[in-house]
């Protein structure tokens, strides 16, 4: 029986990788490295300070060079600048689908969990004016490690007392399926290559309904 459903937030609820991706590429700018948008797919549902030290590898500079402070300070000034950029998010950016899907799974009884690895996900629910369905949301400052290790989707199982393997992981990355699979749970891959290993595949967020999820859960 399917217990629970999990939601990844950039890129299934709501597409703010294009924000994260303007204030990357805005502090790249200062850093000299260019960041592109096939680069910048590497970066989905990776934690701040790890698609930091990914943006500084990629352009051939060494992390030894920089103190901690010194990378928390970059990550500041990226999220600083991510932040103004999300101020004015509005129900209008939820992904098509997704606001029907909620509504659905509250009628239906099934429990509901946030597990980005963005630290403005309570923030994002708000704007969007669905923090109201979710039973929970997992801190991802809380986590040892990050997406793909099964963690942060094992956690969000943990704190709603269900079964991994009646739980469904919603997720847009490689690095998202990669830890829902690793978790034991059922994994929906939103927009991604059949090589990844997702159990349902979607190519939109309109296809998600409770009944299409469940049918290929018990399937
Ligand atoms: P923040 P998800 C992830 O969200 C984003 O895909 C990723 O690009 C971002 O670096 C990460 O959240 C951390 O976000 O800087 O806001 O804490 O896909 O896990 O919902
Ligand atoms: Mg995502």
């Amino acid at each position: 029986m399917m217990q629970a459903v999990l939601f990844d937030l950039d890129g299934v609820i709501t597409d703010t990788a294009k924000y994260h991706y303007q204030a990357w590429k805005n502090l790249g700018e200062t850093l000299g490295i260019t960041i592109d948008e096939q680069f910048n797919e590497q970066l989905k549902g990776i934690s701040r300070m790890d698609s930091l030290i990914r943006i500084l590898e990629y352009g051939g500079q060494s992390i030894d060079q920089w103190t901690q402070d010194q990378l928390d300070a970059l990550a500041e000034k990226k999220n600083n600048d991510y932040r103004q950029l999300i101020q004015k998010i509005t129900p209008e950016e939820l992904l098509p689908g997704i606001h029907e899907l909620l509504m659905d799974l509250q009628v239906k009884g099934i429990k509901i969990a946030l597990a980005s690895a963005s630290k403005n996900g309570p923030f994002i629910l708000k704007r969007l004016k669905i923090d109201a369905f979710f039973d929970t949301v997992v801190d991802p400052s809380k986590l040892k490690k990050g997406k793909p290790d099964p963690e942060i989707f094992l956690t969000a199982a943990a704190q709603l007392g269900a079964d991994p393997k009646a739980c469904v992981g919603i997720e847009d990355s490689v690095a998202g399926i990669e830890s829902i699979c690793a978790a034991g749970m059922f994994a929906v891959g939103v927009g991604v290559p059949e090589q990844v290993g997702a159990n349902f595949r979607v190519a939109s967020t309109t296809e998600l309904t409770v009944e299409a999820i469940r049918t290929h859960f018990n399937a």
